[in-house]
Order: C-alpha cells, then sequence, then structure tokens
C-alpha cells in the first residue's frame, strides 16, 4: 500500500484530498497541527484507522514551522507522496502577519523539500507543491499560462514564489519528482468563511433567514477564475501519478467579479438587489424590503490588490487529461445548498 502524506489536511482541499487518497486505497497520514481545539471539523465524519476498503486514516502531529516535527513524520512513514498543502492562506491577512507567512508559506516548503532529501527519500518520494495564481499578480498576459512571467503583489504571494522556485530547485538539483500545481481559485462548501465566495453564500443565506443583517464587503470589481476544489485536488491526485514530474496551471478559463458572484448569489435567494453610490459609499439594497444588505467596508481593501486572474490549462487538459467538470453555477448550487442548511440549522 502507498502512504500519502498530507500537509494542511484540515483545511478545505485536505479534506477534499484525504478522501480522494482514501478512496484510491493509500495510507494516509493527514497531518494536524498542535491547537487548544481541534481543527478537525472538515473530517469529522472520517474515522481513523482502516477503512471499509482496506486503506488506511493516520493523523500526525507535525507544523511546517518545525523541521523535527517534519523529519520524525518523513522517518517514521517514508511516505511514497507528499503533498504539501499546508499554509497560511488568506492573502489580506498576509499583509498583517508578512513574517509569519514567510515563514510558513516559504520556508515550510523548504523544510519538507529538505527532510525528504535528508531521509534519504530524494529518488522515492513524490512532492506535490500547492502553488497559485497568485503568483501572476499584475498580470503581464491573459489569460495567465505556465509560462507568463510572475509579478507577486502580497507577501503571501512572494513567499509562495519562494516555494515554487524550491521546489523546481529541488527537481533540478536532488532529481526530486517534485511538481508545482499552479492552481487558480477553487472554492466548495469546506472553504474559509473569511474568503469572497463562502463569505457571500453564508452571509446571504444568513440574512435571507433574518440571522444577520447585511455582508460588509472589499472590492467587489476584482476579478478570479472559481472553479471547484473537488476537481482540483483530482488534478493534484494526477500530477503525482505521472511518468516524469512537471509544473501545471488548473483553471476554468472562465472568470467572473466578485460583485457578479454576490449578485447571483442574492438573486438565488430571491432578492432584489440595486446599487447606489459609488466607492466606499456605495451600497447593495434589496427593492423587496428596502433594506440595505450590502456595504462597501474599506478593512477589506488590500494595500494592493490583485485585479484580474484567469487561467490557461491547456497543458493540464492534454498531459493529465484532467477537466474542471464543475460549472460555476454548480458550484454556487453546491455552496448555497450547504449554507442555507447550515442556517437552518442556527435559527
Ligand atoms: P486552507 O483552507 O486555508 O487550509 C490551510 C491548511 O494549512 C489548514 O489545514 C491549516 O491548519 C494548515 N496550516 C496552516 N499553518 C500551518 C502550519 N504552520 N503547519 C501546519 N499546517 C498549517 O487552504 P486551502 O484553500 O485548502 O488551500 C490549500 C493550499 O493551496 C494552500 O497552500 C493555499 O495557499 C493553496 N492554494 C489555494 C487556492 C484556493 O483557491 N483554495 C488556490 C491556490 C493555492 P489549521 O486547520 O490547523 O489552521
Ligand atoms: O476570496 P479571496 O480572499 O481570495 P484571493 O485573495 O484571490 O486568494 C485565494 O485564492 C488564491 C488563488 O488565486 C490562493 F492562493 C489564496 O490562498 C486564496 O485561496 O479574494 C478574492 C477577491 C480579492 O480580489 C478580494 O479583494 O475578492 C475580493 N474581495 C472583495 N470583497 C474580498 C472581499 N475578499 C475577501 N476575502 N473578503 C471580502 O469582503
Amino acid at each position: 500500500m502507498k502512504t500519502s502524506l498530507v500537509t494542511g489536511a484540515t483545511g478545505q482541499d485536505g479534506s477534499y484530498l484525504v478522501r480522494k487518497l482514501l478512496s484510491e486505497g493509500r495510507r494516509v497520514c493527514a497531518m494536524l497541527r498542535c491547537s487548544s481545539t481541534p481543527h478537525t471539523a472538515r473530517l469529522a465524519d472520517l474515522t481513523p484507522g482502516v477503512q471499509a476498503n482496506g486503506s488506511e486514516l493516520i493523523y500526525v502531529l507535525g507544523d511546517l514551522g518545525d523541521s523535527a516535527s517534519l523529519l520524525r513524520i518523513l522517518e517514521e512513514y517514508r511516505p511514497e507522496e507528499v503533498y504539501n498543502l499546508a499554509a497560511q492562506s488568506d492573502v489580506r491577512r498576509s499583509f498583517d502577519v508578512p513574517e509569519y507567512t514567510g515563514e510558513i508559506d516559504a520556508l515550510g516548503a523548504l523544510r519538507l523539500l529538505e527532510g525528504i532529501r535528508q531521509t534519504g527519500l530524494a529518488s522515492t518520494t513524490r512532492y506535490y507543491q500547492a502553488s497559485t495564481s497568485e503568483l501572476f499578480g499584475e498580470v503581464r498576459e491573459k489569460p495567465q499560462r505556465e509560462t507568463t512571467p510572475f509579478a507577486p503583489r502580497s507577501p503571501y504571494a512572494i513567499a509562495k514564489l519562494y516555494a515554487y522556485w524550491t521546489t523546481v530547485n529541488y527537481r533540478e538539483a536532488y532529481g526530486v519528482f517534485a511538481c508545482n500545481g499552479i492552481l487558480f481559485n477553487h472554492e466548495s462548501p469546506m472553504r474559509g468563511e473569511n474568503f469572497v465566495t463562502r463569505k457571500i453564500t453564508r452571509g446571504a443565506t444568513r440574512i435571507r433567514l433574518g440571522l444577520q443583517d447585511k455582508l460588509r464587503m472589499g472590492n467587489l470589481d476584482a476579478r478570479r477564475d472559481w472553479g471547484h476544489a473537488e476537481d482540483y485536488v483530482e488534478g493534484m491526485y494526477l500530477m503525482l501519478q505521472q511518468s516524469t514530474p512537471d509544473d501545471y496551471i488548473l483553471a476554468t478559463g472562465e472568470e467572473h467579479s466578485a460583485r457578479e458572484f454576490l449578485e447571483l448569489v442574492f438573486s438565488r435567494l430571491d432578492f432584489q438587489l440595486e446599487w447606489e453610490g459609488s466607492g466606499v459609499n456605495e451600497r447593495g439594497i434589496d427593492r423587496k424590503s428596502g433594506k440595505t444588505v450590502v456595504e462597501i467596508d474599506p478593512t477589506f481593501f488590500r494595500p494592493t490588490e490583485v485585479n484580474y486572474l484567469c487561467g490557461d490549462a491547456t497543458k493540464a487538459r492534454e498531459k493529465l487529461q484532467w477537466r474542471a467538470r464543475h460549472s460555476f453555477d454548480d458550484l454556487i448550487d453546491d455552496m448555497l445548498r450547504h449554507d442555507m442548511a447550515l442556517a437552518e440549522s442556527e435559527r
């Protein structure tokens, strides 16, 4: 049985990837970090130990800031695959904690790769690095491809740039089967509530049920290429099953503004949203009730914004036979179904 180590197992992508790897019959070492209360809500329905199909789930304690814990895990389990998903992944927050973001997102990747080398796993362990479309930042080309120059615009993206090149370097210098997945935004009902899509589906469903008055939003004119996380973990898995390591973009090729996402969600919930005012004074009013349901709050603006991201995943389609199976509408439906049930449970 192959062993796969997943860092960031408790996050959105980790929760889908752990399930995918268990369905493939792997022994899955899901790395958790120390916390006073468990962060395992997204894995709550899984029981550690041997599963019905013979696969196995093991929780291991480690932190990307702590080489000793990573070395111990690598020594003990000698995984054939390492999926490095752990990160301080919030772009806005990275401006508040730039040093910590670099420590985990940049040096954390180095610690893992160097651990793979020092434990003698360089020729046997395959490594996936969770790279990001944020690397393209102030975009130099539309849509963005694997060959588009990087122009990062946040401490988060700069840390991920270091991790990207470290991954390439360990591939070239030590022959590690190391791949960068340059993933465009992907969302799901498991998305953290601080990210724009989930903030909107969670907030709008709560407003609909009278549990919340309004949403306070940042720059609604930013455009993103939003896919479904379930499709994107399939791509991560495929990258490590190839005969040679490489770097791939995963994206839908379709872009929407945060405003479009918000308008679609509100209209599905039967609001009649109309905009009044401009800039920080802009407000979204529900014509049916006359209430203000959306306000602009500059707290959510970023010192440097990434205004536009849209990816070309031709290489992944051709070489990995990867497809984004969920449409934009499917994504919204899935998130709204989940968040409406959650809001109903809070009434
Ligand atoms: P997420 O939901 O924020 O999950 C982040 C995970 O990292 C959590 O499990 C978190 O643990 C863990 N973590 C944070 N700091 C850690 C540390 N010091 N040591 C060990 N674990 C730590 O992120 P996601 O959306 O699933 O994204 C997964 C990865 O893909 C991230 O690296 C992200 O930067 C990258 N990425 C995401 C997207 C996207 O659109 N989702 C796109 C491109 C790239 P706790 O649960 O304990 O906090
Ligand atoms: O949902 P977001 O916070 O995601 P962002 O910054 O694009 O980063 C996510 O995707 C990256 C891949 O491109 C990942 F690498 C990263 O880890 C993370 O998963 O914001 C999306 C856009 C931004 O332009 C932001 O300014 O939405 C805009 N926005 C407008 N109002 C808002 C809000 N973002 C947040 N979080 N909250 C708002 O109220």
